[in-house]
């Protein structure tokens, strides 16, 4: 028997609940990606709250309406949001957009929670993007902290008695099937400079992920191992500080034409570059594959 025609989905569903800070499958979701028979790629947004993720999760569905903004305080997205729609540019191919609650909430003051969402965001995404707002600064690469902790939570094979070399086979294991590495800086407001010298998006970023003589390494060097593939693109704010509030209403004109700019190139490189989601071995992932995740 044939498995039933896939059906737009008009907006986003809850598929991790996060309720007082417990983590739980939302059936209807996974239902939902079982019925998908097509290759998915799969984009993930994370970063602090607040950021503008799910405003720009909504450019790459290619509509103003989606997932929900936090327009007020208090954020909105709790747990992690899914979005299936049909791929823009890849025939046959589903895209999944996975929406993810800000890190570092104050009012739920719980890192162990922030970093099972961010582990889960990597394990089910074939491109991570990290939003961050201001410029790329030892504060944003060490709000990334979770990436440090990774090794604990996300195990490729059993446990045994680890040693340094063992270590270092375990990451070079993890590379395998880790998302593309996407970093969005929104409210840009610098120059692109470095002593002096122009740069472009992807130098910055290196330059930021460069060890330091002094400083503590620990987040460059896991996002450098665990992410080989790295891309960087630089926002400006998209409207005037009085026009912000009712960012959700503009048309895309009405933004500010660099941040157009760089939102068309942004979109384009996911839809492009990102590619289907690979298990171990390299196998293509579909939807009903990815729901097994959960199994
Ligand atoms: N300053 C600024 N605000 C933005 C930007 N993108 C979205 N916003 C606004 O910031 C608020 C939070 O956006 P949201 O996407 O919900 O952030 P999230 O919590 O990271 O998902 C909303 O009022 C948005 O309209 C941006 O690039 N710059
Ligand atoms: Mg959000």
């Amino acid at each position: 028997k044939r498995a039933p025609i896939v059906t737009v989905m008009e907006s986003p569903v809850c598929l991790i609940e996060n309720i007082d800070g417990t983590l739980r499958v939302v059936q209807e979701a996974t239902e939902y990606l079982m019925r998908i028979n097509q290759p998915v790629v799969v984009v993930a947004v994370v970063g602090l709250y607040r950021t503008g993720k799910s405003y720009l999760m909504n450019k790459l569905a290619g509509k103003r309406k989606g997932f929900a903004l936090g327009a007020t305080v208090q954020s909105k997205t709790k747990g992690i949001w899914m979005w299936c729609v049909p791929h823009p540019v890849k025939e046959g191919h589903t895209l999944v957009l996975l929406d993810t609650e800000g890190l570092g909430d104050v009012e739920k003051g719980d890192q162990k929670n922030d970093a099972w969402i961010f582990s889960l965001a990597i394990l089910l995404s074939s491109t991570l993007v990290y939003n961050s707002r201001g410029t790329i600064d030892n504060q944003a690469v060490e709000n990334l902290q979770y990436v440090t902790e990774l090794t604990e939570r996300i195990k490729v094979k059993a446990p045994s008695a680890s040693s340094a070399e063992d270590d270092d086979a375990e990451d070079a294991q993890f590379v395998q099937f880790f998302p593309s590495f996407v970093w969005a800086v929104r409210d840009f407001t610098l120059l692109l400079e470095i002593d002096g010298r122009q740069v472009n998006e992807d130098q910055y970023l290196e330059h930021a992920l460069t060890l330091k003589k002094v400083d503590y390494n620990l987040p460059r060097e896991c996002i450098r191992n665990y992410f080989p593939t790295r891309k960087c693109f630089i926002f400006e704010t998209p409207a005037p500080p009085e026009k912000m509030a009712h960012l959700e209403s503009m048309t895309e004109s009405e933004l500010s034409p660099s941040f157009q700019a760089v939102a068309f190139d942004f979109c384009n490189y996911i839809f492009k570059e990102s590619s289907v989601k690979k298990v171990k071995g390299g196998l293509p992932v579909t939807g009903r594959s990815e729901s097994t995740v959960f199994k």
